[in-house]
């Protein structure tokens, strides 16, 4: 990119008092944390061509090129981060661990099955988050895992959630940062559930029996993720929101905002401040819902600008946990993990380079059309110069040059495991 373009640009936005180096600089210290499921569709390693099944989610497309073993999936994620300007985490799901030969199963995992993870991100100096895999298992068939109602399916669940804590935990001392550790169960009912109460305490009961365990914040933190239905949960979602918020209030949990799992109408950056007056964090799973919790790949749209214009607003951006959460088997997988993480870094980039202090003036003077001409002029601002010489500050290519880059890849290693 011409310097010219870029220098023009901060002299632009430097009218507006918005300094382009210091908001890059700050950009530069965001991490977000890469999902590793895109990569696989949501199969995991756990047994040989393992598949999703089950658990409200889905994903669709069969293109050419997914990862089948974990040697591929890393080169694909290296793929990713050299595509995505960063800094990066991994968001690595328990079913992606390194089991051997022998089947594990899930209340049996252990640190060392992940210790080739915590090699692989001290090599590449990330930090890795982690989830408990509750679906795609015959004991969550019945649709029911830690809400259970038989003793036997319901303490299995909970031996897992034990585990995935202890190994989070582990993790996060190996790489001396702190573990997120996400808990989301698919438990629910496609039809009328009479017993609503029921279910909902025996969730409240093993979480509790969960999280009767501490471990230095510093190694892990749990953060508990709402919904609000599923495929084959329509009528009934036992974690639903309500019951985490309230769950999260009382125990000092954090919450996990997906930004698929709402009516699609719902505005999800409304909720973030309510959120962050009460809690200390908040972990984010941004994805792009079309009509129902599709998890398509994000994109610079307005929902995922109106979330990261909350976060800077709110001056939480640095307390909050961002990671994504989409899955997209139809298309260029690679393009689809790149281009959805570049885009939430966008979003930021966007809502970084705002003058907020005139902007909060101009509303409490009661000038409310100045506010709203000064946030128009932001859509027509050099934003993409700006956006160029950050992802130049990462040797990451623009988005023109990515389009290639991916191509490169499909034709060169995509190919090959056809
Ligand atoms: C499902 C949740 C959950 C999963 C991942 C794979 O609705 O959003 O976060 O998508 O754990
Ligand atoms: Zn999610």
């Amino acid at each position: 990119m011409g310097n010219t373009e870029y220098e023009s640009a901060r002299a632009a936005y430097g009218q507006l008092g918005i300094d382009t180096e210091a908001v890059i600089s700050r950009l530069a210290s965001i991490p977000i944390s890469i999902h590793c499921w895109q990569g696989d569709d949501v199969g995991g390693f756990e047994r040989p061509s393992a598949t999703l099944n089950g658990g409200g989610i889905q994903v669709t497309g069969n293109y050419p090129g997914k990862a089948r073993n974990i040697a591929q999936l890393r080169a694909d994620l290296e793929q990713v981060f050299a595509l995505v300007p960063g800094p990066h985490r991994l968001n690595l799901h328990a079913s992606y661990g390194e089991f051997g030969e022998r089947f594990v199963d899930r209340d049996r995992i252990e640190p060392e099955h992940y210790a080739g993870w915590v090699e692989w991100a001290k090599r590449l100096g990330i930090g890795i988050d982690f989830n408990g895999t509750f679906f795609s298992h015959p004991l969550a068939d019945s649709g029911y895992t830690l809400a259970s109602k038989d003793e036997k399916v319901r303490s299995f669940w909970i031996e897992h959630a034990k585990r995935c804590r202890r190994i989070s935990a582990w993790i996060g001392e190996q790489l001396g940062t702190p573990c997120i550790l996400n808990t989301w169960v698919p438990d629910g009912a496609k039809d009328l559930t009479v017993d609503r109460i029921g279910y909902r305490r025996i969730l409240k009961e093993s979480l509790d029996e969960i999280f009767s365990v501490s471990y230095p914040a510093e190694h892990m933190r749990d953060a508990i993720e709402t919904k609000l239905f599923g495929i084959g949960s329509e009528s009934f979602v036992v974690g639903s929101h309500e019951f985490y918020m309230n769950y999260a209030a009382r125990n000092e949990k954090m919450l996990c905002i997906d930004l698929g799992h709402f009516h699609v109408e719902e505005d999800i950056a409304d909720k973030l401040s309510s959120i962050l007056l009460f809690q200390d964090e908040v972990l984010l799973h941004v994805s792009r819902p079309v009509h129902w919790d599709s998890d398509h790949v994000v994109l610079f749209s307005d929902k995922v600008r109106s979330v990261a214009e909350e976060l800077v607003r709110s001056g939480r951006l640095e307390s909050c946990h961002i990671g994504l959460d989409y899955f997209d088997g139809s298309i260029n997988r690679i393009g689809a993990w790149a281009t959805g993480a570049r885009s939430m870094r966008k979003a930021l980039l966007f809502a970084l380079l705002q003058p907020h202090g005139q902007l909060v003036a101009l509303e409490a003077q009661g000038n409310g059309y100045a506010k709203m001409g000064l946030l128009e002029a932001l859509h027509t601002m050099p934003f993409g110069a700006v956006w160029n010489r950050y992802c130049e500050r990462f040797d990451a290519p623009d988005d023109l040059a990515i389009i290639e880059s991916v191509a490169d890849y499909e034709k060169n290693i995509l190919k090959e495991r056809a």
